[in-house]
């Protein structure tokens, strides 16, 4: 059973083909233990349907698209074609599709700087992504904004966010806007675990609480912000928890298990835009590298990194679907195939798009050409029905 703030709370119904289990800690830089209710192959909800092959297939190949994107990501900077800091969401990648799937396509979203995943499953192309890592004029935002600034109005994707907790005000206020003009979007916005402990995190949940805002604050427990871990750095280092200062339902989540945070991002967003309630939904997972590709870690010990492997939400997917008999050995490398092949032609077209116009520098740092001028702003469309 997840762990929540309030006993109303429904658990997640169990629909998955597997044994839900818990990220063990094993000192203190592992991801904590998750919540997450036991299941069993073929659920264990009266009436609910349990997955179907094809559904887990897929959370799967979205799963190692994005791990094999990362990989090639960390490639490129060593190979210096990518510049800047660069952060990757290895380990996150069960967190990242089960969050995803939740969202319909006219949700909004905010992330951190750990983004380029919730890109790729938000449905942007692998090669507008990667491009804008290059810093290329054919990437997701034209090239000027690189790793941590990814930005489509059409899908929705409002950035990217380098200054930690950015983003959380910014998606109140979308929340606001949202209500304002009686929309049914829903709001998600992801943060890290370092970010609880910043002064915006609770403004916006303060006010989100206050006004009903249609907004799901995903705080990503990977255990560390930077090298500090969050024992270190939270007097509550349950997460969640701190949603019950703000009366807002709350819960922690195994974010190992794709299915376990997809029901539990489900439930968030369905009540969000329901009953224009906020929420706050914490996942664990691991972060299997450093705080960015430059990061060797070394604050790690030797065993904490022999942990992390044991805690890799791809490996254990895949085990998991072979011995539900669900997908071979065979087809996962068949899939793999498939996967690096468009890994590669999105870093072959990123390769050859071309640098952004020097003339263009200035084009998107306003929204208005003077700042502050008075007029209707470019971005209004994306508030309209
Ligand atoms: C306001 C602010 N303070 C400090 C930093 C430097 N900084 C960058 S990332 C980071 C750690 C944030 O950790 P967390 O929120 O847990 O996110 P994660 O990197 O684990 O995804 C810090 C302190 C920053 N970018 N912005």
């Amino acid at each position: 059973m997840a762990e929540t703030t309030r006993s109303a709370t429904k658990a997640a119904p169990a629909r998955t083909t597997r044994r839900a289990r818990g990220t063990k800690a094993s000192g203190p830089a592992a991801a904590p233990a998750g919540g997450g209710a036991a299941r069993t192959v073929n659920g264990t909800a009266p009436g609910v349907p349990a997955d179907e092959p094809e559904t887990l297939v897929g959370y799967y190949r979205q799963m190692l698209l994005i791990r094999r994107f990362e990989e090639r990501a960390a490639r490129a900077y060593t190979e210096a074609k990518i510049g800047g800091y660069c952060h990757l969401n290895l380990g996150e990648e069960a967190t990242v599709v089960g969050l995803m799937t939740a969202l319909r396509p006219t949700d909004y979203l905010f992330t951190n700087y750990r983004e380029h995943g919730y890109a790729l499953a938000k449905g942007i192309s692998a090669e507008r992504v990667m491009a804008e890592l290059y810093g290329r004029s054919t990437g997701v935002s034209k090239g000027w904004g690189g790793s941590m600034h990814l930005f489509d109005a059409e899908a929705r994707l409002l950035g990217g966010y380098g200054i930690v907790g950015g983003q959380v005000p910014l998606a109140a206020g979308a929340a606001l806007a949202v209500s304002y003009k009686g929309g049914d979007e829903v709001v998600m916005c992801h943060m890290g675990d370092g970010t609880t402990a910043i002064g915006a995190f609770h403004e916006s949940l303060n006010i989100a609480g206050l006004w009903d805002l249609p907004v799901v604050f995903v705080v990503i427990n990977n255990g560390l912000g930077m090298g500090t871990t969050v024992e270190h750095s939270a007097a509550e280092p349950e997460l969640y928890r701190r949603g019950a200062a703000y009366r807002m339902e709350s819960v922690r989540v195994d974010g190992t298990d794709v299915v376990a945070v997809r029901d539990a991002a489900r439930h968030a967003v369905e009540r969000a835009r329901a009953e224009s309630k906020p929420y706050l939904l914490e996942t664990t997972s691991p972060r299997l590298k450093g705080h960015s590709v430059v990061d060797p870690a070394r604050y790690r010990s030797k065993e904490e990194k022999e942990a992390l492997k044991a805690a890799d939400p791809l490996a254990r997917m895949a085990l998991e679907l072979e011995e539900a008999g669900i997908l071979s050995h065979d087809e996962r490398d068949r899939l793999d195939a498939e996967v690096t092949a468009e890994i590669d032609a999105a870093a072959a077209f990123a390769d050859e798009s071309p640098a952004p116009e020097v003339s263009t520098l200035f084009d998107y740092t306003y929204a208005t050409p003077v700042p502050g001028e008075l007029r209707r702003l470019p971005a209004d469309p994306v508030f309209s029905s």
